[in-house]
C-alpha cells in the first residue's frame, strides 16, 4: 500500500474528509492512484493488490456503504470487462469504471439538487442537521431560482460539521441561523415562536436500509421525532446507492462508535463516554427521500434498488 493511500484512509478516519460522497471522492481517486502504481506488476497481482486496497478503503469508517458499493461496481466491472485481457488493458478498464461512478455520482447529485429545491418555497424556514453535501446542493439549487428563504442548522457535535454547512451557504449569500444541538427540538416545536417555525427539513444519510430508514449523524433521530410532533416534514437526501445490502437479510446496522476524546478531550479519568457517530431514523418519521429517482417513499427503497443496482448483492470473484 502506497504512502498515499495511507494517508487518505488517515484523512478519512479523522475527519478531515467527511460526508459519504467526500469519502467515496477520495477512495475511487486513492484507488485510481493505487492503479498506477500496481501496473507495474503481473496481472494476478495487479488484481490481488487493488482488491485488498479497495478493501481497506471501503472500510476506513465502518458505517459507509457508499464507498463500499463504490469499490464493488469498479471490481464488478472489471470482472465482466477486463476477463482475458492484458494488464494494461485491465488497467484501463480500470479506470473507465471508476470514472464512470464518478460520473453517475455527480449526474445523481444534480438530479437530486433539482427534485429537492422544487419542495422549497418562497419565505420557507429550512432547518438541517450537520453537513451533507447533497442537502447543500438542494440549497443551493433552490437559491439560484432566486427564491427567498431563510435556512437553520444545528452546529452537530462533536465534530461540528454544521459550520461546514453554515459556511459553505454564508459564502454564497444565504441566510443562515445556527443553533447548538441541544436548542433543535426546541426551535423545530411551535414553542418557540411563530416567527421560528420550521416548515422543511432536509438530512443526509449515511445508510440506507432496505426498509427505508436512514442512519444519518447523531440527533438525526431526535429531530425527526420532533418534527413529526409538530407535523414539519422531513425529507432524505441521498442516492439510493448509500444502500447496505446486509439489511435485506438483517435488521441491524452497526453504528460507528468514535473516540471518546471528541467529546471531551482531557475528560476526567473514570469518566465513561459514548460517541456514536450515527442513528437510525425509522421510516415512519421520513415523508419522502430525495434521490436520483425523484422524490419517492421510504418503503420503495428495496425494489428500487433491486431492480437499477443487481450487482451490489452479486458476490466478486
Ligand atoms: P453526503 C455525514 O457524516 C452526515 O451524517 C451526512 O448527513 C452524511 O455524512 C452524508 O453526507 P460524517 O462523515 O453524502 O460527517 O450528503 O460523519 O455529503
Amino acid at each position: 500500500m502506497d504512502q498515499t493511500t495511507k494517508q487518505a484512509i488517515n484523512k478519512i478516519q479523522s475527519m478531515e474528509v467527511q460526508g459519504a460522497t467526500q469519502i467515496t471522492n477520495i477512495v475511487l481517486k486513492t484507488l485510481q492512484k493505487e492503479g498506477e502504481i500496481q501496473s507495474k506488476k503481473s496481472k494476478v497481482q495487479y488484481l490481488k493488490a487493488l482488491k485488498s486496497i479497495g478493501a481497506a478503503l471501503e472500510q476506513a469508517r465502518p458505517t459507509e456503504p457508499l464507498a463500499r458499493n463504490a469499490v464493488q461496481f469498479v471490481f464488478h466491472y472489471l470482472e465482466h470487462m477486463a476477463r482475458g485481457k492484458s494488464l494494461a488493458e485491465t488497467h484501463q478498464v480500470l479506470n473507465k469504471a471508476i470514472n464512470l461512478f464518478t460520473k453517475l455520482l455527480k449526474h445523481q447529485e444534480q438530479k437530486i439538487a433539482e427534485a429537492g429545491s422544487k419542495l422549497i418555497r418562497r419565505n420557507m424556514h429550512v432547518f438541517t442537521h450537520c453537513h451533507s453535501s447533497m442537502v447543500e446542493e438542494i440549497i443551493l439549487a433552490a437559491y439560484q431560482k432566486k427564491k427567498n428563504f431563510k435556512v437553520f442548522c444545528t452546529e452537530t457535535r462533536p465534530l461540528y460539521q454544521g459550520r461546514i454547512t453554515a459556511r459553505n451557504l454564508l459564502k454564497k449569500k444565504l441566510d443562515v441561523t445556527m443553533v447548538v444541538d441541544s436548542a433543535a427540538d426546541f426551535l423545530i416545536s411551535r414553542a418557540s415562536g411563530k416567527e421560528l417555525m420550521m416548515d422543511i427539513i432536509f438530512i443526509g444519510a449515511d445508510v440506507i436500509t432496505s426498509g427505508g430508514s436512514v442512519i444519518n449523524k447523531i440527533g438525526s433521530f431526535g429531530i425527526a421525532q420532533v418534527a413529526r410532533a409538530e407535523k414539519v416534514p422531513v425529507y432524505v437526501a441521498t442516492s439510493l446507492l448509500k444502500i447496505d445490502p446486509e439489511t435485506f437479510t438483517k435488521r441491524y446496522v452497526a453504528i460507528e462508535m468514535r473516540d471518546r476524546k471528541e467529546v471531551w478531550p482531557q475528560g476526567p479519568k473514570g469518566l465513561k463516554i459514548i460517541n456514536f457517530a450515527f442513528d437510525r431514523i425509522p421510516a415512519r418519521l421520513i415523508k419522502g427521500i430525495v434521490c436520483e429517482f425523484g422524490v419517492i417513499k421510504p418503503r420503495q427503497v428495496a425494489s428500487l434498488v433491486q431492480q437499477y443496482y443487481p450487482w451490489i448483492f452479486q458476490p466478486i470473484k
